[in-house]
């Protein structure tokens, strides 16, 4: 009988929310999950895409380049209207480069002051791309990986006057899915993991995934 190893799947993020949620939905695949942290020396991609896709791209192939893994790279932003979708593909980035959380949901608070009237209404967008090698994990990496899947989730909303509840990560405390009066601060960990964006992109991606472990 031939042993088929598992083949090895790096979560190319340093977004602790982002591992969390990605390690969830993947857990019942047959994959070792690797991670960013185990690089100490990776270089940071530079997030020059205008879009989520583009960025999402960028990550994957350059993450599974560097370590000769296939790679899940994850770009996602939040959309306010009121803003003219702003802060969106430059999320991370709201409020400056050292930001924290805290920080940037505060601004986007402080931003949309002159808005409150009415219903701020916004959506979180999240794409995943899969860069990858149409082989076994255990041959050699001799040539470049290739994106072999682009998936993309929405999920409609609005902005919470202020922040509440501290599950989630990033804007979660200020978003309010549609459908719910709670935010995804005070929302479970099941109810963001059924209905998110992120959850959206993933449930696409897991399906690529079975298909993909099936043919290699
Ligand atoms: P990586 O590039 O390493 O993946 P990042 O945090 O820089 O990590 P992005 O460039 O995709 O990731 O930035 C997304 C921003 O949107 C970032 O500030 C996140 O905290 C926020 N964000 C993304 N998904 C979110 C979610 O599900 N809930 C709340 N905020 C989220």
């Amino acid at each position: 009988m031939t042993f088929k190893p598992r083949l090895e799947l790096l979560i190319a993020t340093h977004n602790a929310g982002k591992v969390r949620e990605l390690q969830q939905t993947l857990r019942e695949l047959p994959l070792t999950l690797r991670y960013l942290a185990e690089f100490p020396d990776i270089s940071t991609v530079e997030e020059t895409g205008n879009t989520y896709e583009a960025n999402a791209i960028l990550k994957a192939l350059s993450y599974a380049e560097q370590t000769g893994i296939c790679a899940l790279g994850d770009d996602s932003g939040l959309e306010v209207d009121a803003l003219g979708g702003k802060p969106g593909v430059l999320s991370a980035r709201f409020g400056g480069e050292n930001a924290s959380d805290q920080n940037r949901t505060e601004k986007l608070l402080r931003v949309l002051l002159p808005h409150r009237k009415g219903e701020i209404t916004a959506r979180f967008i999240c794409c995943i791309a899969f860069a990858g090698w149409q082989s076994s994990s255990t041959e050699p990496r001799t040539t470049k990986p290739r994106i072999l899947n682009v998936s993309t989730g929405t999920c409609e909303g609005a902005i919470a006057l202020e922040p509440r509840g501290t599950k989630g990560f990033g804007y979660d405390p200020i978003f309010i899915p549609s459908g719910y009066n709670e935010t995804f601060g005070e929302l479970s960990e099941d109810v963001k993991g059924s209905l998110s964006h992120r959850a959206k992109a993933l449930s696409a991606t897991r399906g690529f995934l079975t298909q993909f472990l099936r043919a290699t």
